[in-house]
């Protein structure tokens, strides 16, 4: 099951759609490059994340920091994940892994690994996740050869690998997390998807959100964020894709979106694209969705998403990604140490950086030292997620 950036054997495609797919990949991209949200993080003079890149954030809904992640990080996070990939239960629902060793996360309580048919779109059109996938995506045809189901997606992804920690306790990411949802920010989920080529399921149009549409107070950030860290950098092939603005918009009828096009190729929305190591933020309540990967390029992002305290707090919310609660501050709390711990396993790793000072610990670090020795206390930690 190993991680490979490139497949040349691949030979998969969108058979009788290949054409127009080919020319919508093409034009998305091209009008990818004029929305002007993307290049390296930076923050203006007084230390905070410069104004113009919030601004393409806010306008947009997304937004691609260049360069975030070095080599050695990288390769760091691709030992663990094939780690973490040979020791997984060899098919949905099993107990043992391809070697027939007990598998990693199959006594997981939460919702953990996700499965599907090659290139198939396990959501679209029903009513898994609150039917916040109405239309169905193009299935293109798997090869022959193919498993008849593939690992696509695992939660709770901090508890499986320190690189992965590491990651969430980024100081300019938790900075951009600041910046957007207030220095009281708190968790969201933390996520890998992986999409191999000629395998990876799409993942049918949607907006993220569950619980404020209706809210009188709802605005554009009020459901909060993903940042998207790739290990292999994403394609308009094999990336997600966005409608830029639509974050804005409030609830939308996506059904309706897609029986306009005559097809799941939304005329305004562009790809994400990323080299290895960009980092995009991408706003949950912006419209997007990914196709089945019939290129030759493994995708593998690390998502982890963040919200405003006010969007959580005596939320009683739930049932996407877990069971249905009210947050109340015991639970936030609980959840956010998280963040403390990884800024903790952060700074061991990276000594030169300055690590995130996460306001709502500030002043008990010391209670949040990190030591391999407590990756196994974090299992099932993603029971306690924040999914609005
Ligand atoms: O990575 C993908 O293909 C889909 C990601 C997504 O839909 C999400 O993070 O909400």
């Amino acid at each position: 099951m190993a991680l490979l950036a490139h497949d040349p054997r691949v030979t998969t495609d969108y058979g009788p759609e290949q054409a127009a797919m080919q020319a919508y990949l093409a034009d998305g991209e091209r009008r990818a490059h004029t929305l002007g949200n993307r290049g390296p993080l930076r923050y203006d003079a007084a230390g905070g994340i410069a104004q113009d890149i919030l601004d393409a954030y806010w306008r947009t809904g997304f937004y691609v920091f260049e360069g975030v992640l070095g080599a050695d990080e990288l390769a760091d996070i691709e030992r663990d994940l094939n780690e973490v990939l040979d020791r997984v239960p060899a098919s949905e629902g099993g107990t043992l892994d391809a070697q027939g060793r007990p598998a990693l996360g199959a006594d997981c309580r939460a919702p953990t690994f996700f499965w599907a048919r090659p290139l198939a779109d396990p959501f679209g059109g029903t009513t898994l996740a609150n039917g916040r996938h109405p239309a169905r995506m193009y299935e293109p045809r798997a090869a022959a050869d193919a498993p008849p189901k593939v690992l696509y997606l695992f939660l709770g992804s901090l508890q499986f690998s320190e690189a992965c920690l590491r990651l969430y306790g980024h100081p300019d990411l938790l900075a951009v997390a600041a910046a957007v949802n207030g220095p009281d920010f708190t968790p969201f989920n933390e996520a890998v998807w992986i999409k191999k080529p000629g395998e990876g399921a799409s993942v049918a149009w949607h907006q993220d959100g569950t619980t404020h549409w209706q809210s009188p107070t709802l605005d554009a950030g009020t459901h909060g964020f993903n940042f998207m860290a790739q290990l292999y950098g994403c394609t308009a092939a094999n990336g997600v894709w966005v409608v830029p603005g639509s974050h804005a918009l409030g609830k939308l009828d996506i059904k309706a979106m897609v029986d306009a096009a005559g097809s799941d190729r939304l005329p305004d929305a562009v790809p994400i694209l990323c080299a290895p190591g960009d980092v995009a933020i991408c706003n949950r309540q912006a419209v997007h969705g990914s196709f089945a990967n019939t290129s030759r390029d493994t995708r593998v992002t690390l998502n982890f998403g963040f919200h405003r305290r006010a969007s959580v707090l005596g939320v009683t919310a739930g049932g996407v990604h877990n069971a249905v609660a009210t947050y109340d501050e015991a639970r936030i709390r609980e959840r956010s140490r998280l963040i403390a711990y990884a800024i903790d396993a952060r700074r061991q790793r990276y000594p030169h950086e300055t690590p995130f000072r996460y306001a709502p610990f500030a002043g008990e670090e010391a209670r949040y030292r990190w030591d391999a020795s407590l990756l196994p206390t974090l299992k099932d930690y993603n029971l306690l997620d924040l999914s609005i």
